[in-house]
């Protein structure tokens, strides 16, 4: 514990017992930023995520505060930087100040971290990139990494389209795509984006829009409404999370057109990432969604298993990627390939 937590606990605890009132009750909303528990002897963490924008978002929070908590040793300073990166650089150079013992970042883009993170090695703070990742040209500018492979997860869902659509005898021209895109220059939209794109290279698909939705409900269905009107041939929509699926499915509804992977029947095929949103996966289980890539969120444990290595000056992998598999309730793909590597699907979730 430092010395200024030392002073304000101690400030605190004076401040309950003229008020009557108990220890510091940890704050539990995590829409908010708030302090949390400050416990003696525990880690201090700085924690700046990067948003609130979707239910993977909403697991991510959850699972970083449970495992980050007093009970387990540490005291957390979250902050919730509303998917702006001012914010999140506020948050740092506040943590900076706190002088946190560990700085964990969970950054909404890629692009435009160097100073403050040097910053942050300046003031010999360790900082743990979790989910998304920043393109620094000094890797050393951060201890490690764990997130996704995002390039990876959109490889497997443009070999599950290929598979799905081959097995139904759809010639490979008549794919009429459209992606709605996660936030611009997220390493989520980077990798998704990419892994669709490259395929619709090389299969010959017809891409034929590529708009951001800002992984949220409501940009989605904007956007795909949008699309509707501008194309009257879309057949598959592949979209960058869940949420926007959702978004966009109620526009392709409300415009009388129907969801689903007969799209020799006139049906828009939907796919999409994450399966955390229990709408989503009811989608899928109907067929409303025809396949999701799962993107597992639960990465406090993994953080927490990071920081306690570097703790202890035991060896640790600077990026660490997690295993994913895709869920789809269309029995004729069991399993997909990329490259030498076979990933199972799920058809049963
Ligand atoms: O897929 C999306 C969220 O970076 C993996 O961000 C994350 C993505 C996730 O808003 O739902």
């Amino acid at each position: 514990m430092k010395k200024k937590y030392m002073l304000m606990a101690l400030l605190a605890l004076t401040l309950s017992l003229f008020a009557g009132c108990g220890a510091i009750t940890p704050e539990t909303n995590p829409e908010s930023s708030e302090e949390y528990g400050k416990a003696d002897d525990s880690i201090t963490v700085g924690f700046s995520q990067l948003g609130a924008e979707s239910d993977w978002r909403s697991a991510n929070t959850d699972s970083m505060l449970s495992a980050l908590s007093e009970d387990n040793g540490y005291s957390l300073i979250y902050k919730n930087g509303q998917q702006k990166q001012a914010n999140q650089i506020t948050a740092i150079r506040t943590f900076i100040q706190q002088e946190v013992d560990y700085i964990v970042l969970a950054p909404a883009t890629e692009s435009g971290w160097e100073t403050v993170l040097a910053e942050a090695r300046e003031a010999g703070i360790p900082v743990i990139l979790v989910d998304r990742r920043v393109n620094t040209s000094d890797k050393n500018l951060y201890s490690c990494w764990v997130g996704s492979d995002f390039e990876l997860e959109g490889q497997k869902m443009a070999a599950w389209i290929k598979a799905f659509t081959e097995e139904k005898g759809i010639a490979a021209q008549d794919l009429h795509i459209v992606n709605i895109q996660g936030s611009e220059g997220s390493t989520a939209q980077i990798g998704r984006t990419r892994g669709l794109a490259n395929a619709a290279r090389d299969n010959g698909w017809d891409l034929r829009a590529e708009i951001s939705g800002d992984f949220t409900e409501n940009r989605g269905r904007e956007v795909m409404a949008a699309l509707l009107k501008r194309f009257d041939d879309i057949n598959v929509v592949y979209c960058e999370n869940d949420n926007m699926a959702i978004g966009a499915i109620d526009a392709i509804e409300s415009a009388g057109k129907k969801v689903g992977s007969n799209i020799q029947k006139g049906e828009i095929m939907i796919v999409s990432f994450d399966g955390v949103n229990e709408t989503a996966l009811e989608y899928a289980r109907e067929g409303k969604i025809s396949c999701i890539a799962e993107c597992n969120p639960l990465h406090g444990p993994r953080v927490s298993t990071l920081i306690r290595a570097i703790e202890n000056g035991a060896p640790y992998q600077k990026f660490n990627y997690v295993d994913e598999k895709l869920f789809s309730a269309e029995l004729s793909v069991k399993e997909v390939s990329v490259g030498d590597t076979t990933y199972p699907v799920d058809n049963d979730f």
